[in-house]
């Protein structure tokens, strides 16, 4: 004992320096309300995303992939904290900039970038990657966070901006920034070409540490405004429109459709009026807004090819959410439906095996327990996602969860296993469908004798406990919605 005892002091020493010095670094891309058009998910036939396309070969594309809310701000509390929104209250966009710092339960001193810094590692942002919080509170080293873009001034071209420069511009719909045009002249005007120009020196840095550096991008969220070449990659007469059948949603319960309208984005029959010629229009700017943001990825993860840390980085990249474009006669996200809640999520390691697709039914609150574990940093028993480094290691057997969820406003969630997307609203109303045969999602088969049991099952995964509102956060216009129809009906729940 005495003879062996500092041998394996000196063992365990060696073991913490190596393992120090060998933690791989972490670059995180959050993309904006980017659905799952890009080429490698074949979610729309004319995207032109050959960076993030490169990227999922390099390493595991995970293609039923899952926001946790399908809007910015519950999103992003979601994965930053590894918790649900029934867990923390956070189903809606934050009220103030700074209330996730005023939580310590929840948030402070508990988000990711926080657990990376306490673990030894620089921790570093640019662009937007919070909803809700002072960047300067939860990364070391920030530079600009951007904001939604440059704003058109000067001589308006009113063939360029559909709605904002409009004379009807308050006609179509309210309460967002939806619009689509050619702005502004260059790339360099930009804020996420700026993020990008901002993240290249800092990959080609060497660091003492490791670093957990967060590249968060605007496009494409609306507006969607890019220079002129990027709508050069699309030409218009070109431009397809998802398969809109007139029936759709006949069959969604009237509280479903009441999710779904708020708050109103540009309407259907104006957007297909004149041969779609709105819709077109529209399809063809979110297109072009991809095509630029993967063009601005690709310069980032050019310079960490580039870069000392080319073989000891953990690239993430993932969207916050989905979006609508037609689809379920819709233009937005705020939905629960499959094209405002999957969303493209890569993971690319060290050494990881290239080429490699994962179906099973994940989420970006996945992330953070994954991150910690292919990271060697102590696991977090309050992460409420798995970690998916045995889906790294193998992406089709590994045993794994029946289905994962997304929630929009309190009482309202979707479930989406390897085969089906079960909806329940609150008021119990739901929709069920099965992706084998449907996969756009238009027959609800939750009156369905032979789905009994599917839908059972379903119920079983619910949360169990939904905490109410958090106070820094707005309720939503969807519960309002409902609080009034309870009141003139005397129906509901409580
Ligand atoms: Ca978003
Ligand atoms: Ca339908």
């Amino acid at each position: 004992m005495k003879f062996y005892f500092p041998k394996i002091l000196l063992v365990l020493i060696l073991t913490t320096v190596l393992t120090a010095s060998e933690k791989p670094n972490v670059l995180f891309i959050v993309v904006d309300d980017l659905n799952d058009w890009i080429g490698s998910m074949g979610g729309h036939p004319q995207s032109k995303t050959p960076y993030m396309d490169a990227l999922a070969q390099r390493g595991t594309l995970f293609t039923n992939a899952h926001c946790q809310a399908p809007i910015c701000g519950p999103s992003r509390a979601s994965f930053l904290s590894g918790l649900y929104p029934h867990q923390t209250g956070f189903y809606n966009q934050p009220s103030s900039s700074n209330i996730l710092e005023e939580d310590t339960q929840f948030f402070n001193g508990h988000l990711i970038p926080q657990y990376f810094e306490k673990h030894g590692y620089q921790t570093m942002a640019v662009g937007k990657v919070t909803h809700g919080i002072r960047y300067e509170k939860i990364f070391q080293l920030v530079g600009p966070h951007g904001n939604s873009g440059p704003k058109p001034k000067g001589p308006k071209k009113p063939n360029d901006f559909r709605f904002h420069h409009r004379p009807d511009y308050s006609l179509p719909y309210s309460g967002t920034q939806t619009d689509w045009g050619v702005f502004p002249e260059t790339n360099t005007e930009m804020p996420d070409y700026q993020s990008a120009d901002w993240a290249i020196p800092v990959l080609q840095q060497e660091y003492d540490q490791p670093f957990f550096l967060a590249v968060g991008f605007r496009r494409p969220h609306v507006p969607f405004y890019v220079p002129q070449e990027w709508f050069d990659l699309h030409p218009l007469e070109q431009v397809q429109v998802p398969e809109i059948p007139d029936y759709d949603l006949n069959d969604v319960p009237a509280t479903g459709r009441h999710v779904h309208e708020v708050p109103r984005y540009p309407q259907l029959p104006w957007l297909r009026a004149n041969d779609d010629e709105e819709l077109k229009l529209c399809i063809q700017a979110y297109l072009a807004c991809t095509s630029f943001v993967d063009a601005q990825i690709g310069r980032v993860l050019d310079a960490l090819k580039k870069s000392p840390h080319s073989e000891n980085t953990i690239v993430v990249l993932f969207s916050d959410h989905g979006y609508h474009l037609g689809e379920k006669a819709r233009v937005s996200k705020h939905g629960l439906w499959e094209e405002a809640t999957r969303v493209p999520m890569v993971i690319t390691t060290p050494g990881s095996k290239s080429g490699q697709v994962c179906s099973k039914p994940t989420g970006l609150i996945d992330l953070y327990p994954t991150l910690l574990e292919l990271c060697g940093l102590p696991a977090r028993d309050e992460n409420a996602g798995l970690s998916l480094a045995a889906l790294l290691n193998d992406p089709v057997g590994t045993p794994w969860r029946h289905s994962i969820l997304t929630t929009y406003a309190k009482g309202n969630n979707t479930l989406r296993s390897d085969r089906f997307r079960y909806i329940q609203y609150e008021d119990e109303s739901e929709e069920l469908y099965d992706h084998a045969t449907d996969p756009y999602e238009w027959h609800n088969l939750a009156s369905s004798a032979a789905h009994m049991d599917v839908i059972a099952e379903f119920r079983g995964h619910l949360p169990k406990q939904e905490v109410p509102y958090h106070p820094n956060v707005g309720s939503s216009p969807v519960n309002a919605w409902f609080a009034e129809h309870y009141k003139r009906h005397g129906v509901g729940r409580n």
